[in-house]
């Protein structure tokens, strides 16, 4: 069987493939393109938005969203989600859902502000996205026990860390959240997340 392949970018989306597939022990391969390769026209055929991550699957299909590559991860190997038809499990796709419709986008209007608005704007519609995240990390703290799903340390986890990366105020999201910090400071040290970060070609974090 061959290998998948990543395409990815240092420090952004393509860290939860890579940590989710350290977690279940798949070797890899990754490319970092050129942000301005990924804009062409010709990979628009992997993503029409010319966004990354993109996982190229042994068999060559593709797949684009980190969700969708997610749950290609976890239906394919064990250990990452609960089972399938249980209340635990709609509680995981219910945060999966809520992490990658609400907190990443809002990092994303932070980091990449020019799709949304103005210069003039940017202040204001980055100041609203804070304001919103903070409402989803309360909500998350309160959740905490000490994983999103209890006792079991689910992808789901590692996205959030992943997002948590990106935060321009990584200790003010952290101040008043106990469970919060503890969560991120045992993911950070986990040896998928240390080992993938290790790895990174050297660029800025970014959403
Ligand atoms: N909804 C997409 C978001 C992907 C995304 O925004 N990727 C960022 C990197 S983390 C990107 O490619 N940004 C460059 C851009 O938007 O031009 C997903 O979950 O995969």
């Amino acid at each position: 069987m061959g290998r998948y392949h990543i395409v990815g970018r240092a420090g952004a989306g393509s860290l939860i493939v890579e940590f989710l597939f350290r977690e279940v022990g798949v070797e890899y391969d990754i490319s970092f393109p050129d942000p301005a390769d990924v804009k062409r026209p010709d990979f628009h055929a992997r993503n029409p938005l010319g966004r990354i991550p993109v996982l190229i699957c042994p068999d060559g299909h593709q797949i684009f969203e980190t969700l969708a590559i997610i749950n290609h991860i976890t239906t394919h190997f064990d250990g990452l989600a609960p089972p399938v038809g249980s209340a635990i499990h709609d509680r995981y796709c219910q945060f999966m859902a809520l992490l990658a419709t609400s907190l990443y986008p809002a990092y994303h209007r932070q980091h990449h502000s020019h799709y949304y608005a103005e210069a003039a704007a940017f202040d204001d519609m980055r100041a609203k996205a804070v304001a919103e995240q903070a409402v989803l990390y309360d909500y998350i703290e309160a959740e905490l026990a000490p994983y999103i799903c209890g006792e079991m340390l689910t992808a789901a986890d590692f996205y959030l860390y992943m997002l948590s990366r990106w935060d321009f105020d990584k200790a003010g999201i952290r101040a008043n959240r106990p469970k919060l910090d503890a969560l991120l400071t045992e993911l950070r040290s986990r040896p998928s997340v240390s080992d993938s970060l290790a790895a990174q070609p050297r660029r800025r974090s970014t959403g």
